[in-house]
């Protein structure tokens, strides 16, 4: 018998989904259930890659196992198909999204069913379906009523490239995540999500779940929660200006004010500054730079004193100027802040450029790093009724000493700002509001949803930032649903972001017209138990999607304040080079071809032996043959079924031991070391020349989850029981039998008795050397001394000869 992966492939994956064995149950069913989840593909036009397979194919061998384990397991795959690029495409070849969006599901789905993921193919769902975005649309008004959706101007994020509205999120190194082309500030009216309302939760509820701690210190620090203070300046222009800091204690050192270049008080005291002309080139030369050039990347400070207004340090009485410059920023605090150039770097900076006094108020300690943890070292000096207090006892102090007189009180800031939500292109979700002159803005009853994206003749965006929509006066143009009055459509559409913010409970009923997925099912199926993605994910989806749950828990649409009890993330698949893959590198490996040559088992054991799952890993042909070569020594155990039975006692630690460590290292992303372990007992069985049909159907089941194809075929050509394999029970091990066959081995030094070792049985002569000099007791007794002779009896003795 040849192994032909060409037909076996196939006619199993028929098989599995005529037999429906991978369709969960309803919520009615008995069982225990398992929700696994991986991130659902945006269907580009390149296809799959051999990146994506490696999350599939982990989920899918803890999936499979856990159906084994007796569960009602949920593994569904969906589509997040909105978005830029085939918007783009569309532009470019003059062809509706739509159409480019769903042949390349079509060719998405074919590339995903060759592999053998054992997904349940009947809740596949997709963002573009209007019954999907319908409940999208949904949770937008909820947010709305809540008060948690609204319409602000705003100095957004703009893609030149994209032409269209950023998210924070979206903005990453000062560029478009998405393209990489440079990201400038416009002022737009948006609609916003007002995230920020959850940003506490949003870290407290981290320890709710179980996530890596990197992906958890990511969130937080996206979050930037900070303690201290706000304090308000009086100035000489009469009014008052408020300030946040984190070192209020550093109150006295406080010798000059920033506010930031986009300031109202800049409008207001315009007639007082003498110098206006200066402060509105300075403004304006601002407004050309990112936050990210701002900050991160300005080491030169510069600005412009303000002439005419000045400020009153509250403790000291002394007068201060006060500056605008780009390194304080209008969108963090209150945009203005008070300037203690003895510690901190920034306006020690700006305080030596333009020759500023600096007073030092802490001394001993790091201060600088007092900033950032709470564990302050310093003692105040220079601060009047704060002098010879530790830097914690003044930040008290101070504080209670600002709230007593009315300038002042403790408060805490979070870097994160509210999500933008609305973008300027055709191919999204609409946003489900109408603008009625008398009225105002008035959500779409909910009974007119889905609120359907219409047919437009263009897609191109506008320069002016305004949506293709827009241009569709028959659509925009409508009744006022509250006064009937005429009315205009919203005409931005949602991020990309929204459909993916909830897809994974539409999995768990995809089918309802009522709800986005009903009482029982939600009750049921909640949390997600395991969801991988990647790394990348953190601050955008996993964030988002947080925050809409929590949202839907405080509704009471859903049953638990988070949605995913555990979190994993996967590295990436590399060239065979080392380098990213890219069609510009010339080094992409197509999944396809892989799939034809060697077929899917080989590929699925391949990306879950090619490395640390959640490092990144190269591709390897060299790899892939050896993978190929353990599907094809199992497919020959066939030819070695011999007519003794059970497990012989010969082979019944290294089952045993092997049962344990797949069982093991399949939940702790250790796939590579599980397929070792399979590779070991194969070695252990071709030794004997021989197998059991007992070991071969225990080999069989324990294969199955990384190869199903190839095994499922040796099961029913070697008819080793009945249905199918992936419906046989996962094999239980016995704690006793894995324990490794031990010898005790006498360690001598001269000739004399100096300890005795538990060692394996199969211990090489390197290994016992190695331990028995290991051993303290023997350690000790060599002291520096030199061995001059190394004497091994196997499985008996070694004798060390010392000068
Ligand atoms: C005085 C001071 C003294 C400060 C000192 C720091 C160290 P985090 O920790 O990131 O929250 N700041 C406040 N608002 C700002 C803005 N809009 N743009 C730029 N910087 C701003 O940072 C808070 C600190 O950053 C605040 O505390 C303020 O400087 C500055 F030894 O006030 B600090
Ligand atoms: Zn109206």
């Amino acid at each position: 018998m040849k192994y032909e992966h060409k037909a076996i492939e196939p006619k199993w994956q028929e098989k599995w989904e005529e037999a429906g064995v991978f369709h969960a149950e309803g919520a009615e069913s008995k069982k225990p259930k398992y929700f696994a989840l991986i991130e659902f593909p945006y269907p580009s036009g390149q296809g799959l890659h051999v990146g994506h397979p490696r999350p599939y194919t982990a989920l899918d061998v803890v999936a499979r196992k856990r159906r084994m384990q007796g569960y009602n397991v949920l593994y569904p795959i969906g589509w997040d198909a909105f978005g830029l690029p085939a918007e783009n495409y569309a532009i470019k070849n003059h062809v509706h999204p739509e159409g480019i969006t769903r042949d390349n599901i079509q060719r998405f789905s074919r590339q995903i069913q060759s592999l053998g993921i054992s997904f349940d193919w009947s809740r596949e769902i997709s963002t573009i379906d209007p019954d999907y975005y319908k409940w999208t649309q949904w949770i937008f008004l909820q947010l709305y009523k809540k008060g948690l959706a609204y319409k602000k101007e705003m100095n957004v994020n703009w893609c030149t490239s994209c032409k269209c509205v950023l998210a924070n999120e979206e903005v990453v190194n000062g560029v478009c995540e998405r393209c990489g082309s440079e990201v400038v500030h416009k002022v737009k009216s948006q609609w916003m999500l007002k995230i920020t309302e959850y940003a506490q939760r949003l870290i407290d509820d981290l320890d709710l779940v179980d996530y890596p701690d990197r992906v958890k210190a990511q969130q937080k620090n996206w979050i930037g929660r900070s303690t201290g203070a706000e304090v308000d300046f009086d100035t000489s222009a009469g009014d008052k200006l408020t300030v946040y800091t984190t070192r209020p204690d550093t109150l006295y050192g406080a010798t000059y004010m920033v506010i930031s270049p986009e300031h109202p008080y800049i409008e207001k005291w315009a007639d007082k500054l003498s110098n206006i002309a200066e402060v509105r080139e300075y403004q304006a030369q601002a407004a050309r730079k990112s936050d990210f050039e701002r900050t991160e990347m300005a080491k030169d400070k510069t600005g412009v004193k303000l002439q005419g207004v000045t400020a009153v340090n509250p403790v000291t009485g002394g007068e201060i100027p006060i500056f605008i410059s780009d390194y304080v920023l209008v969108s963090y605090g209150t945009g203005a802040i008070m300037a203690v150039p003895a510690h901190d770097d920034r306006d020690w900076d700006f305080a030596k450029k333009f020759g500023l006094p600096i007073i030092e108020v802490v001394q001993g300690g790091n201060v600088q790093e007092a900033a950032f943890t709470d564990c302050e070292t310093g003692v105040m000096v220079n601060s009047g009724m704060l002098d010879g207090l530790t830097v914690e006892e003044a930040k008290k102090k101070i504080t209670a000493y600002l709230e007593e007189k009315g300038i002042g009180h403790a408060k805490v800031n979070f870097k994160l700002r509210d999500w933008v939500f609305s973008r300027q292109r055709y191919w999204g979700e609409p946003i489900p509001m109408v603008y009625c002159e008398k009225c105002g803005w008035v959500p779409v009853p909910e009974s007119e949803l889905p609120l359907r994206l219409p047919e437009v003749e263009s897609y191109e965006p506008t320069d002016t930032g305004e949506s293709p929509l827009a241009k569709m006066t028959d659509w925009v143009s409508t009744a006022c649903p509250r006064c009937g009055g005429p009315a205009q459509r919203e005409t931005d559409t949602m991020p990309q972001w929204a459909g993916s913010s909830w897809y994974f409970l539409r999995y768990m009923d995809p089918h309802n017209p009522d709800a986005l997925a009903s009482k029982e099912a939600l009750e049921y199926w909640s949390p997600v138990d395991w969801y991988n993605g990647g790394m990348e994910h953190t601050t955008l989806h996993l964030l988002y999607s947080r925050f809409w749950h929590k949202f839907l828990y405080d509704i009471g649409v859903v049953p638990t304040p988070e949605p995913y009890a555990k979190r994993t993330s996967h590295g990436m698949i590399l060239g065979e080079n080392g380098e990213k893959m890219s069609k510009s590198r010339g080094n992409v490996v197509n999944p396809d071809d892989i799939v034809n040559e060697y077929g899917a088992d080989t590929l699925r054991l391949y990306e879950m032996f090619i490395g640390d799952f959640e490092k990144s890993a190269p591709w390897s042909n060299n790899g892939i043959k050896g993978c190929r070569r353990l599907v094809e020594r199992y497919w020959n155990l066939q030819n070695i079924l011999c007519g003794e039975t059970g497990i012989r006692p010969q082979l019944e630690g290294a089952f045993h031991r092997t049962m344990k460590k797949v069982s093991e290292d399949t939940e702790v992303l250790k796939f590579n070391t599980a397929i070792a372990a399979l590779m070991a007992l194969m070695n252990d069985i071709t030794a004997q020349g021989s197998i059991t049909k007992e070991e071969l159907r225990v080999f069989t089941i324990l294969l199955n989850p990384f190869a199903p194809h190839v095994t499922e075929e040796v099961w029913e050509a070697s008819s080793l029981g009945q249905g199918l394999v992936a419906q046989q029970p996962w094999p239980a091990y016995d704690e006793e039998k894995c324990k490794e066959d031990t010898l005790e081995i006498v360690v001598q030094i001269k000739g004399k008795v100096r300890a005795r070792l538990n060692v394996p049985a199969g211990i090489s002569q390197e290994e016992a050397l190695a331990l028995a000099k290991a051993e303290p007791k023997i350690a000790e007794e060599i002291g520096g001394k030199a061995i001059v002779k190394e004497i091994y009896v196997p499985g008996k003795l070694v004798n060390l000869v010392v000068r």
